[in-house]
């Protein structure tokens, strides 16, 4: 059941693609979501080094035999060698985020590489379909991290509409029912950050875990919207002092200042006070931290029982 073109374009078992998470998707966590049938994908982040991406791909390539993708983000200066390394190291399928990927689309392109950059606006898509991507991951303002504006149930339609690649919906889905509801929606699958960071093969800090299960529904923040990267992280110090220094129109440097490592003092050192806690709107829904396959198998159940309701007949 619900096997889309997706699968087929990334040769994977359920269209169920991992988020690119800085610090958190590492060649374990990629492994064990590509192992599970799914899409596991390492990232990049913004400091990563082109060094340690070869070998996250390697270590990768020792733990699965399925294939696994890379997630390049835009912002990291090493941009143009990780490209190279993805090509070397033979990697099938790149993800892009916090940009347009346009310039390097060709030579991925050519080397075999299917693209599909993360989008928030259909004008981007429209862009990126033209200049060659695969897919799409069309990402909403639910999601955590840095975001866009427009909300996934608003944003996949329109994009669906706009173009004839395959789009995968991200952003406020951790269950079978916001992946049915994605599919209901247009999209051939689904790409999930949160509910992978809550799960037994996710090597991060401990208390960025139980962060996670304690957070509800409102435990969520926008930081940085004044200097137009906002990024949504869970509600603590750190985001109550952004905010305070945003409001006193605090320059660039200044929160940068604030903001610089707090990522890392979070994932690694499990600073949840005063590092930043990256999360989706959906991370109240989370209740148990669980093994990947478990994750995967509980969606397509649900999945199938919430159609089944809705239908009134048994399928498949
Ligand atoms: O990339 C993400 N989410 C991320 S990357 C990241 S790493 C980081 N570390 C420290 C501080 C800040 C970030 C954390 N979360 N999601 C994909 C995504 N891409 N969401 C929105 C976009 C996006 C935004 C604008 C994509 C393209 C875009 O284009 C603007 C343009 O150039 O046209």
């Amino acid at each position: 059941m619900f096997r889309t073109g997706l699968c087929d374009l990334l040769g994977i078992e359920y269209p169920i693609l991992q988020g690119g998470m800085a610090w958190l998707s590492d060649a374990y966590l990629a492994a064990a979501v590509s192992e599970a049938g799914g899409l596991g994908v390492i990232a990049t982040g913004h400091l990563m080094d082109p060094d340690t991406l070869r070998r996250e791909i390697e270590t990768a390539k020792g733990l699965t035999t399925k294939p696994f993708g890379v997630n390049i983000m835009l912002m990291n200066p090493s941009v143009p060698e990780f490209v190279d390394v993805v090509i070397e190291e033979g990697v099938k399928v790149v993800t892009t985020g916090a940009g347009n990927p346009g310039r390097y689309l060709p030579k991925l392109r050519e080397a075999g590489v299917r693209v599909i950059p993360v989008v928030p606006s259909v004008a981007l898509a429209k862009r990126v379909e033209k200049e060659g991507a695969n897919a799409l991951v069309v990402e909403g303002t639910e999601a955590g991290g840095h975001i866009g504006e427009l909300t996934t149930m608003a944003l996949v339609p329109q994009v669906v509409d706009a173009v004839s690649i395959p789009v995968i919906a991200a952003g406020g889905i951790a269950d079978g029912r916001g992946f049915l509801a994605a599919l209901a929606l247009g999209a051939q699958g689904v790409q999930m950050g949160t509910r992978f960071a809550a799960s037994t093969e996710c090597r991060v800090h401990e208390n960025w875990k139980k962060a996670y299960l304690e957070a509800g529904d409102r435990s969520t923040v926008v930081t940085g919207r004044s200097t137009g990267h906002p990024v949504r992280i869970i509600k603590n110090k750190l985001a109550r002092e952004f905010a305070k220094l945003e409001s006193q129109g605090a320059s660039l440097e200044e929160l940068d200042m604030l903001g610089t490592g707090a990522l890392r003092r979070a994932a690694l050192e499990g600073d949840v006070v005063m590092g930043s806690v990256m999360a989706g709107q959906i991370v109240g829904l989370i209740r148990e931290v669980k093994p990947v396959k478990d994750i995967i198998c509980d969606i397509m159940a649900e999945a199938q029982r919430e159609l089944e309701r809705l239908l009134g007949f048994k399928v498949g």
